[in-house]
């Protein structure tokens, strides 16, 4: 691989492992909160993950730069300028006390896969030997959706789909998107630069399945073939405020919090009665609460999952009409706002060429299953065809700092990243696809 400087010093895939994931493990000491992880969009604890992750891509030969939407970006050039390259990213920030392998590890992996392709590039192994494409790591910076209630910004700039109307949302200090662009050193008027363009030909996200799938199938690795579609939304239940004392229970009660507490028990009912469909109601406020005073308002979030579009918006539907209808009984208004994100595939080809990777590097077929969770790959899939490799996730536990990766896993992971790159290079129709690419961009480039 051309335009790398740097000597790598040589280490074990499983020494490597080690490190991948006392990385991970440094990153999350970069937080908002002491004692916690938590990293929301742009919050100044990102700068010093992008001195920590850019300082490694750096020293793997890798050409850094922060995006106008707070991406971090790693490029390792190929040998010929117009060579396509693939992708392979995640995000950096994270949910609230959050654990240290959501995104991070994906990020981390992708810099350790470059670590390793250059250092056999440089000892001339099979694998590293004149790639014909470059790689562009990426460290998106918000898939969680925390700061704002929008997920995906980084993503939805590199798609150039970071619209007006998602830069003028504002977080609960009233700062809006673009106010925290510009409060990290950026500018929003930049954005145009940050869109990726047509030299992407594949994208690959490493991610902790964060579920309990793989541990209970005994299995190290999964793929994807889908990724579930999610709605999110906010209820607001507005009834009235009332002296807890001298208010008789009944019609002359308009409880917002009891109103939502009904609805939430019948969230519950029709999410478990209805196969593969997953319903959270996960933040519950009440605004000015106060021990002896009825509350007069109660905002409840809902995230709702499934395979199926259409299952999800039945169930969107059904919570709708139970939320009016529990309103309407008890005198209390109701307002929702939402949002809604298909369903997406994963790329056939990629993933079939993903899975094979997995199990020559590791002797074992990785398992195909659909991913309940949300991830970047759902929104880059949108310009570019995407793959996710799964690793376990021991307890099936994540969104807590108690989530963790197993080293034989990570290590498992590596390896089929290497297998992966060197099928790539030997696949004879993705070859083609990477060539045709390289003299469209080339033709593009003489007439433009
Ligand atoms: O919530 C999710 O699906 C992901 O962890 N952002
Ligand atoms: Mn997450
Ligand atoms: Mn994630």
């Amino acid at each position: 691989m051309s335009g790398i400087e740097k000597q790598t010093v040589s280490i074990a895939t499983t020494e490597r492992a080690q490190q991948i994931i006392a990385r991970c493990r440094e990153l999350a000491l970069c937080t908002e909160v002491k004692g916690e992880t938590t990293r929301t969009f742009l919050a100044p604890s990102m700068h010093r993950v992008h001195a920590l992750v850019g300082g490694w891509m750096q020293a793997a030969g890798m050409q850094v730069r922060v995006d106008a939407a707070g991406n971090l970006r790693g490029l390792l050039p190929a040998a010929d300028p117009y060579a396509p390259r693939l992708l392979i990213g995640s995000h950096l920030d994270t949910v609230v006390n959050a654990g240290a392998f959501d995104g991070p590890l994906g990020v981390v992996l992708g810099v350790a896969l470059v670590e390793e392709m250059v250092e056999q590039a440089h000892t001339n192994s099979p694998a590293g030997k004149g790639m014909p494409f470059a790689i562009e790591v990426i460290g998106f910076s918000e898939e969680e959706g925390v700061r704002f209630a929008k997920p995906f910004l980084g993503s939805l700039a590199l798609v150039g789909e970071l619209d007006s109307a998602t830069l003028a949302c504002t977080d609960r200090s009233g700062v809006s998107v673009a106010d925290a662009i510009r409060h990290f050193g950026l500018n929003p008027d930049e954005l145009p630069a940050a869109v990726i363009d047509n030299s992407a030909f594949g994208y690959l996200e490493f991610h902790i399945e964060q579920g309990p799938v793989l541990e209970s199938k005994g299995i190290a690795l999964g793929v994807v073939d889908a990724i579930a579609g999610q709605t999110r939304m906010e209820f607001t239940f507005t009834g009235q405020a009332n002296h807890a004392g001298t208010t008789p229970m009944g019609p002359l009660r308009h409880d917002a919090l009891a109103a939502a507490a009904e609805w939430i028990v019948e969230v519950e009912r029709y999410a478990a009665a209805t196969p593969g469909l997953v319903a959270t109601v996960g933040k519950v406020e009440v605004p000015s609460a106060a021990g002896n005073v009825i509350p007069g308002a109660c905002v409840a979030t809902i995230d709702i999952r499934h395979a199926q579009d259409s299952v999800r918006h039945d169930a969107a539907h059904h919570f709708l009409a139970a939320a009016d209808s529990t309103s309407a009984k008890r005198g209390v208004a109701l307002s929702t706002t939402g949002l809604d994100q298909a369903a997406v595939p994963m790329d056939p080809a990629l993933t079939a060429l993903l899975a094979g990777a997995a199990a020559r590097a590791t002797g074992q077929a990785p398992r195909l299953m659909t991913s309940g969770a949300g991830h970047d790959a759902m929104v880059v899939a949108r310009r570019v065809p995407a793959a996710i490799l799964f690793l376990r996730t021991p307890g099936g536990l994540s969104h807590d700092p108690d989530e963790t990766v197993l080293p034989a896993d990570v290590e498992a992971a590596l390896a089929t990243g290497v297998e992966f790159l060197r099928s790539l290079r030997d696949d004879r129709a993705m070859l083609t696809r990477i060539a045709a690419r390289t003299s469209q961009r080339k033709r593009e480039d003489i007439h433009a």
